[in-house]
């Protein structure tokens, strides 16, 4: 907690990586991708917002995210004060931006900025990642739904070329795909390779209608726009085969030195270190959650070495739930040192205790 607000949930390791703004950096791969990504929409104008602390308003409430969405908890959302968060995502300007700009040309834009999330801790999820948001008005004669998918075809093809392959998902068939803020919503994964030779599917964005009501809102009603949200890291993890979202921050000169503004080339692993677990057992409590667990673990593992955390074991006595999840560590850049995790391990054994009241076995 940063400040004394009750609602304020930002921790250290999160308020230091407001400001990085690693999509400005020529020679980092985010910036790469986002300049290509620009380049496919030459149409839309370019929008980029450093301030990351929006109005829950626009974040949620305009956007139509319903009071009890999971999203807006704050095992989910970093909340600064009753009035504002940082942005979980780049489709908070959505209102803002159509509101203020109605009949000119920011009704096609495309945003880009850093966006946080309390999440999962595995390889292709980090608390702090960044997005592109597009917003297209069509025509009343053009065929929205087939204009988006031209597009977002297109958008692959010219980043990925024709080696990798991509699906659409879409809300008609799978439940799961689904924004309170678009109708005919999709999403858009591709295939790619694992380390066992099997194929595994990596999802890069979600995307749809805008909902006829916000169209509404923006005193557009009858109109008709796409919308889609593209995460930056899984782009370049694909084009470039980075195959840790953590790479992203390191500073080491291995990683920094081998990208050239403008081009695209593949990573180059520069040894893979040790990686070790430690399990942690414990009764959960009504404050826990898995979210929050991987927000603090972030927050005491300042050099980035946590590679993983899950859920390997869970069981009831008495009415109680015991689980067990195990942290695994990788250092990105050097040999992992056994007093190190120890101590970090220590610390997020203590604030499970302190913060979420749980009782270690
Ligand atoms: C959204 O954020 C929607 N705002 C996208 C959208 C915009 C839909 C406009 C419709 C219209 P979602 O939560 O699925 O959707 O995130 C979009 C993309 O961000 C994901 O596909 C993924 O590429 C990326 N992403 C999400 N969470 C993480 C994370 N923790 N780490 C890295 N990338 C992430
Ligand atoms: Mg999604």
């Amino acid at each position: 907690m940063l400040t004394k607000d009750t609602m304020n949930n930002i921790t250290r390791s999160i308020e230091s990586k407001i400001g990085k703004a690693l999509y400005r950096k020529t020679e980092h791969p985010l910036c790469i991708v986002k300049e290509k990504v620009f380049q496919y929409f030459d149409d839309l104008a370019r929008i980029e917002i450093e301030n990351p602390y929006v109005p829950i308003e626009y974040n949620f409430d305009r956007l139509r995210v319903p009071q009890d969405h999971p999203s807006r908890r704050p095992t989910d959302t970093y909340y600064k004060d009753e009035k504002e968060c940082l942005r979980t995502h780049m489709t908070c300007y959505l209102y803002p931006l159509g509101k203020s700009e109605t009949g000119n040309s920011k009704l096609k834009y495309i945003t880009c900025g850093d966006v946080y999330r309390k999440d999962t801790i595995d390889a292709t999820h980090y608390p702090v990642f960044h997005q592109m948001d597009a917003f297209c008005m069509v025509p009343d004669n053009v065929d929205v739904k087939k204009d988006l998918r031209d597009r977002l075809s297109g958008l692959v093809k010219h980043l990925f070329g024709d080696n990798v392959d991509h699906q659409f998902l879409e809300d008609s068939e799978h439940e799961e795909v689904y924004f309170p803020f678009t109708v005919d919503s999709l999403e858009v994964s591709v295939s790619l390779p694992d380390e066992n030779g099997k194929t595994r599917q990596l999802e890069i964005l979600g995307a749809g209608t805008v909902h006829p009501d916000i169209m509404s809102d923006l005193g557009l009603p009858g109109k008709k726009a796409w919308a889609f949200g593209v995460g930056l890291e899984r782009l370049a993890m694909v084009m470039f085969g980075i195959p840790d979202i953590r790479l992203f921050w390191s500073t080491d000169k291995r990683f920094t030195n081998q990208f050239t503004p403008g081009k695209v080339t593949q990573f180059k692993s520069y040894s893979k270190y040790e990686s070790c677990y430690k399990d942690i057992s414990f009764y959960t409590s009504p404050k826990f959650s898995y979210n929050d667990l991987c927000s603090i673990a972030r927050d005491e593992d300042e050099s980035n070495t946590i590679e993983s955390i899950t859920l390997i074991d869970e069981f009831q006595v008495k009415g109680r739930t015991s689980q067990c999840y195990r942290i695994t560590y990788r250092s990105m850049d050097s040999t992992l040192r056994n007093a190190d995790v120890n101590k970090i391990q220590k610390s997020i054994r203590d604030r499970l205790i302190q913060e979420l009241e749980v009782e270690v076995r």
